[in-house]
């Protein structure tokens, strides 16, 4: 085989594997890293509030953080019977608590699901996380807050469940996780007072 014919066929080799490593590279797409002003209120950044007697609050926290300049920082206090959310993300009474990536402009059927980093103080509180979708649905995914210091937590799509107890009103709760999500939100479940961290959301193939 002449030289040349080789060096082609080389070259072809190159680009085919390169290809394929291409297609196989994990791929991610990071909705939200918590950066810039956190504030509340209609004009705020993040939609957040409590009620039934528990309470939250947020800010950024610079000193704990796992990605950018920050974090989010989480302090509650839940009690039995309460609820609170601390959302992020469309279509929310927060105007400016989006997602660094519209909605529409993801192609969702090439994710698995969504991760997020956690910083936890092992204080052994349920915290959910949950996921509104297009038709205002919201599913939802447990984590115990039983570790110290950062872990990312990988939430695949059919980890998560419709939720039971609650639903907005205007919902369409057909128990299908329908696409493009339009929020996600934190809620301490656990009686407790205490602080979280959370960081870098991404959705993961
Ligand atoms: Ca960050
Ligand atoms: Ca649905």
């Amino acid at each position: 085989m002449p030289c040349k014919t080789i060096k082609i066929l080389m070259l072809l080799l190159i680009l085919i594997i390169l290809s394929i490593c291409e297609r196989t590279q994990a791929e991610t797409i990071l909705l939200d890293d918590f950066e810039g002003a956190i504030t509340g209120g209609v004009e705020g950044t993040v939609d957040f509030g409590a009620g039934n007697g528990s309470s939250v609050a947020v800010c950024a926290s610079s000193d704990i953080k796992q990605s950018g300049n920050q974090s989010l920082k989480i302090t509650y206090q839940a009690v039995e019977g309460g609820y609170m959310w601390v959302a992020r993300g469309f279509q929310l009474d927060a105007k400016n608590a989006v997602w660094l990536v519209k909605p529409e402009t993801i192609h969702w059927e090439k994710f698995k699901g969504i991760s997020f980093y956690m910083y936890g103080m092992n204080s052994l509180v349920d915290v959910a996380f949950d996921i509104k979708d297009n038709g205002g649905e919201i599913w939802r995914y447990k984590i115990t807050d039983e570790f110290t210091g950062w872990r990312k937590i990988t939430c695949y799509w059919d980890e998560f469940f419709a939720r039971n107890d609650w639903q907005p009103d205007n919902a369409n709760k057909n128990r299908i996780l329908d696409f493009p999500l339009k929020s996600f939100q934190f809620e301490v479940l656990t009686p407790a007072e205490g602080v979280l961290y959370f960081d870098r959301v991404e959705l993961v193939d």
